[in-house]
């Protein structure tokens, strides 16, 4: 029965940490530096990393370990194209964290991870741990991924392409139903195994 209680609270724990997924951002480039800001990190299982492309041509490549310039050979490595920075109206690329673990990545634009060090950690914890690095934060990620092109084609000069800062994603934006739907699985996953034990 005792075990019952748990997995229920094991699932509510694990609703409630998803409800609460964080967006983190990191600034590729920076005038004329060939940097990730912040380039090492604590996240949540769960969470998102919108990289911002402020600055140089550059992309994101992930790794299997830490400082190496060669790709990951997991067949779902995350990569993204290369972008042309832009200060005022970045390209952005979103990464959902989905597993827990050390999360390796650089730039393979040029020599910039050789010989610039262009490489980046982020340290992805169990949903619900308390970061002891947190990131920078940063507004839900874009709906739809942005190419380098300007979101608005007229020619504004708007300051940004940034999403705006709104309210909390309300339950019924597609990320929340999808997240949910995630936790909803583990959960039922989590409770059939502690049923069992
Ligand atoms: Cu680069």
């Amino acid at each position: 029965m005792m075990i019952k209680y748990l997995s229920v609270i094991a699932l509510i724990a694990l609703l409630f940490s998803f409800a609460n997924c964080e967006n983190w951002s990191v600034n590729v480039g920076d005038a004329g530096k060939k940097v990730f800001e912040p380039n090492n990190f604590d996240a949540n299982v769960g969470d998102t990393v919108t990289f911002n492309f402020v600055d140089g041509n550059h992309d994101v490549i992930q790794a299997d370990t830490f400082a190496t310039c060669a790709k990951s050979t997991l067949p779902n490595a995350y990569t993204t194209p290369v972008h042309a920075g832009n200060a005022a109206a970045p390209a952005k690329e979103v990464w959902t964290l989905t597993k827990t673990g050390p999360l390796y990545y650089y730039c393979d634009v040029e020599e910039h991870c050789a010989k610039d060090m262009m490489y980046a950690t982020i340290n992805v914890l169990d949903a619900g741990v308390a970061p002891k690095v947190p990131g920078v934060k940063a507004a839900a990620p874009p709906t739809t991924p942005n190419t380098s092109t300007a979101p608005n084609g007229n020619g504004s000069t708007s300051p940004s392409s940034a999403p705006p800062a709104s309210a909390p994603p309300s339950p019924s934006s597609p990320a929340v139903r999808i997240e949910v739907s995630i936790a909803v699985l583990c959960g039922a996953l989590l409770s059939l195994v502690c049923y069992f034990l």
